[in-house]
C-alpha cells in the first residue's frame, strides 16, 4: 500500500458512484453538476499522477540506497589525509594507481581548509575544499604517467602539499 495505491483506489471509487448515481437518477449529473464531476475526476486523475510520479522517485531512491550508491569511489581508492600538525604537508609524498578511474580521497583533520587536486599531462581536475573533518575527493580518467596531487587552496602547493602519483 502506497501513495499510488491509495490515489488509484479512490479513483475507481469515484468512477463506481458515478456509474451508480447516473443510473439511479435520470438527468444526473444535470446542469452545473457536470461541470463539479468534471473537477472532481480530474483531481483524482492529477492526484495518481502526482502519486505514481512521487512513489516512483522514492522507490528508485531506496533502490540506489540498497545497492550502496557512489559505485565510483569503490574501483581505485587512494585515501590520504591533510597534516594533523598544521603542516603544509599530505601524510604521504607518493600514491600509485592502475590507469583508468582514478580516485583520491582525503581527510581533513586540520584546523584550517584543505582540497585534493590532480594535475599532469593535461589533467587538471580539483576535488572541494573541505572544512576541518572533512574529507575531499578527486576523480580522474588517468593514462600511465606521472602526475602530481596538491592542495588547491592559495599558496598550499608552494608551501609544500604536495606529492607525486604514478599511474602504471
Ligand atoms: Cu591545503
Amino acid at each position: 500500500m502506497n501513495a499510488f495505491h491509495l490515489a488509484g483506489g479512490l479513483l475507481a471509487l469515484w468512477a463506481v458512484v458515478l456509474a451508480a448515481l447516473g443510473i439511479t437518477r435520470p438527468g444526473f449529473p444535470g446542469k452545473g453538476g457536470e461541470r463539479a464531476v468534471t473537477a472532481v475526476s480530474a483531481v483524482l486523475v492529477a492526484g495518481a499522477i502526482v502519486a505514481a510520479v512521487v512513489t516512483g522517485v522514492a522507490e528508485s531512491e531506496e533502490k540506489e540506497a540498497a545497492e550502496g550508491g557512489e559505485p565510483t569511489a569503490a574501483a581505485e581508492g587512494l585515501r590520504v589525509s591533510a597534516d594533523r600538525g598544521g603542516q603544509l604537508a599530505f601524510s604521504r609524498d607518493s600514491l600509485e594507481a592502475s590507469a583508468g578511474s582514478v580516485t583520491i580521497e582525503m581527510d581533513n583533520p586540520a584546523r584550517i581548509r584543505h582540497n585534493v587536486a590532480i594535475e599532469g599531462n593535461g589533467v587538471e581536475v580539483e576535488g572541494q575544499s573541505v572544512d576541518p573533518g572533512g574529507t575531499s575527493t578527486v576523480s580522474a580518467d588517468l593514462e600511465p604517467g606521472v602526475y602530481e596531487f596538491y592542495c588547491s587552496v592559495l599558496g598550499h602547493r608552494e608551501g609544500g602539499m604536495t606529492g607525486t602519483l604514478t599511474v602504471r
